[in-house]
């Protein structure tokens, strides 16, 4: 897939096509594949936006992991695998392949098992690589084979609880595992907690600083080919004193090298090396700085965490179009500010994601109130089932997807004890470029089978405002869900309403055909419902349905005795979903109208270019609703003149 098409001589880059080929390159020649994998980095993010700063800061790391070890027979396994662009880039995903990135045809933002063999596992969430990797090195134990895995983990994947459950049993699973601590000191913001303090403390302490530096000193001693359990077992008597004091990594039975500058090369490669031919697991912490090689991603490491296209040169966001109306989880987050400003015990819960979510307006503006608990999204649900069970009103902003990994204390902590926390799930729908692992289109079915909750969609962005403000006030469970990107730009009312838990809101009144919609899928149910009047001149009428459970039942079942064919629209797979709590009232009611379901099929959907492209490839793009609506009416029609004769 490398593109060696180019007039100019060619490049290094150009003349990898898989790591063998990194092998064969002299270490001299590797700065400059460093430099030019940079080049590409910064070229195609720019473009298609991407997770530049975290990938910049692991060129020499990637590169020293391939000169290394054997791809695919050893095994890299990299955490939330939003890093492994370089990794991409030297096992062939090079080319027009990843000039694609992100969108449609194109290489995955992440990793993922489908796309190559040097994948050896996929992620996209954070905190599974230490498991996973030891999965592998037990089934490898068990196998008898003698391959090497090695999961490379960010310093933040240790606020994951996972990683610190893997940890717990690394030395009881195996003798031999390999794990990278790549310290960047940045989750996407800032690093939080007591792992992190300790990390830093690790880098900076000068006695640590020392030793390594004599490390390398005490290899340079050995002449090349030495066999290496004889040097490790040396240099662990040599340097007892240090494996005495110890990091918080010996605890755990794993054996502590480092911190490693992780963009020396000579230095990463020396130091792979002995962590491969050790006898037991260790942990090798590397410090790499995220955006290396890009100013201004240097100089603003959660911009750049994952940027949207920007200037190349200089770093500017490329610029949304003029009007653009402001993101929801904007919205969300000033009118939060707005609540807590005005009630001391409301409160805001993030898992590592203050811009993302919105609840950074809250942190500038009511710090007080404002908790970032890293990325500990189950810790997250059960600190505010804490505070809610002491009169607090938290306020848990976690992305749809990544609220999966808390389903347990959603249903064991805060739906059965009835606790009244407000969940505000970002990114409901679909997370076009970022693909199957951010798509939000489970939560409905995961929440709708929750005792106690309460579970909406709002229209627009005023509707949302009005939500929080109806699961501030709830006392229950409250479920809010809503898209990534731009709301519709309509007014935020002064004062938000409080809406009658369980109504829907008749849009526009119809005979004909009843479109059931949720959130922006109201939008297309409106323009359909206008171009089903004037083509085919049909009365079809459009419902916000707002609430999922409670359903608005009353207006269902009096729309399904006196309305042929009922539509519902969802951004959500169709199991289990909007339309399957429709067809439930439905069924219950026996109530025999027809009733047609729109939604995301039973698949993972890939990533693509943008939501559209991806509609399309499903049939969901408004021009196939449109003929799927019209279809259904006219075998309605058709069987019921079939029934009159
Ligand atoms: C379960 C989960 N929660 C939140 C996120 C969002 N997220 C993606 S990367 C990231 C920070 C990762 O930091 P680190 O592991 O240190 O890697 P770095 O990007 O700094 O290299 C977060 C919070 C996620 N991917 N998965």
């Amino acid at each position: 897939m490398n593109d060696s098409s180019s007039a100019t001589p060619p490049r290094l880059l150009g003349t990898i096509h898989g790591p063998a080929d990194v092998k064969a390159l002299t270490p001299a020649q590797l700065p400059q594949l460093a430099q030019e994998i940079r080049d590409e980095l910064i070229a195609v993010t720019a473009k298609n936006g991407g997770h530049i700063g975290p990938n910049l800061g692991v060129v020499e790391l990637t590169l020293a992991l391939h000169r290394v070890f054997s791809t695919p027979e050893d095994q890299l396994v990299f955490d939330v695998a939003h890093q492994g662009y370089v990794h991409k880039l030297l096992t062939g995903r090079g080319g027009e392949f990843f000039r694609k990135l992100r969108s449609t045809g194109g290489a995955s933002g992440f990793l993922c098992r489908a796309e190559s063999p040097h994948d050896s596992f996929g992620a996209g969430h954070a905190g599974t690589a230490l498991s996973a990797a030891l999965g592998m090195a037990t089934a490898r134990d068990l196998h008898g084979s003698s391959e090497h895995v090695v999961a490379i983990c960010g310093d933040a994947a240790f606020t994951c609880g996972i990683t610190l459950e893997a940890l717990n049993n690394v030395v009881s699973s195996t003798k031999r595992l390999i794990v990278i601590l790549n310290d960047n000191e940045w989750s996407i913001a800032k690093n939080v907690g007591a792992i992190s303090r300790y990390l830093n403390r690790l880098s900076t302490n000068s006695t640590y600083n020392k030793l390594h530096h004599d490390v390398e000193a005490f290899f340079k001693s050995f002449p090349a080919g030495v066999e290496m359990n004889r040097v490790y077992h040396k240099w662990k008597r040599e340097t007892k004193d240090f494996f005495v004091e110890s990091s918080l990594f010996e605890k755990f039975g794993l054996r502590y090298i480092g911190p490693v500058d992780g963009h020396n090369l000579d230095a990463l490669v020396k130091n792979l090396e002995f962590a491969k031919h050790c006898d037991v697991p260790v942990l090798v912490h590397v410090l790499t700085k995220k955006g290396k090689g890009l100013e201004a991603a240097v100089n603003s490491p959660e911009k750049f965490h994952g940027a949207s296209p920007f200037d190349p040169v200089t770093g500017e966001s490329r610029k949304s179009a003029p009007g653009t109306p402001p993101n929801y989880q904007d919205v969300f987050g000033h009118a939060l500010v707005r609540f807590a400003k005005a009630d001391p015990n409301i409160v805001g819960i993030t898992g590592a994601m203050p811009s993302g979510t919105g609840l950074s307006h809250l942190a500038a503006e009511v710090p007080r109130q404002f908790f970032d608990v890293g990325i500990a999204e189950e810790h997250a649900v059960l600190f505010a089932a804490g505070l809610a069970t002491k009169g607090i009103k938290p306020v848990c902003a976690i992305y749809s997807t990544f609220l999966q990994r808390a389903y347990d204390p959603i249903i064991h902590d805060v739906a059965l004890q009835n606790l009244p926390v407000t969940f505000c799930m970002d990114r409901a729908g679909l997370s076009p470029n970022d693909g199957p692992t951010h798509h939000g289109l489970f939560d409905l079915a995961y929440l709708r089978c929750v005792p106690n909750a309460t579970v909406m969609q709002p229209r627009d962005e005023d509707e949302l405002v009005d939500m929080l403000h109806t699961g501030l006030n709830l006392g229950s469970p409250a479920f809010i869900r809503y898209p990534r990107g731009a709301g519709l730009g309509v007014k935020i009312k002064d004062a938000p309403a409080l809406l009658p838990i369980g109504h829907a809101e008749v849009l526009r009144e119809g005979s004909n055909i009843m479109i059931w919609a949720l959130g922006p899928m109201i939008q297309d149910a409106l323009a359909l419902a206008a171009r089903l009047e004037t083509e085919e001149n049909l009365s079809v009428g459009v419902v916000n349905a707002r609430f999922v459970k409670p359903l608005d039942r009353t207006l269902l079942l009096s729309h399904a005795a006196c309305i042929p064919l009922l539509v519902t629209m969802e951004d959500h797979v169709i199991t289990g979903g909007f339309g399957s709590a429709v067809l439930e009232v439905l069924q219950e009611a026996d109530c025999p109208v027809a009733l047609e379901r729109i939604g995301w099929p039973d698949k993972f959907i890939e990533h693509g270019s943008n939501v559209e492209t991806l509609r399309a490839a499903y049939g969901l793009a408004p021009d196939d609703i449109y003929r799927r609506i019209l279809g259904r009416w006219r075998n309605l029609s058709t069987e019921r003149v079939e029934a009159d004769v």
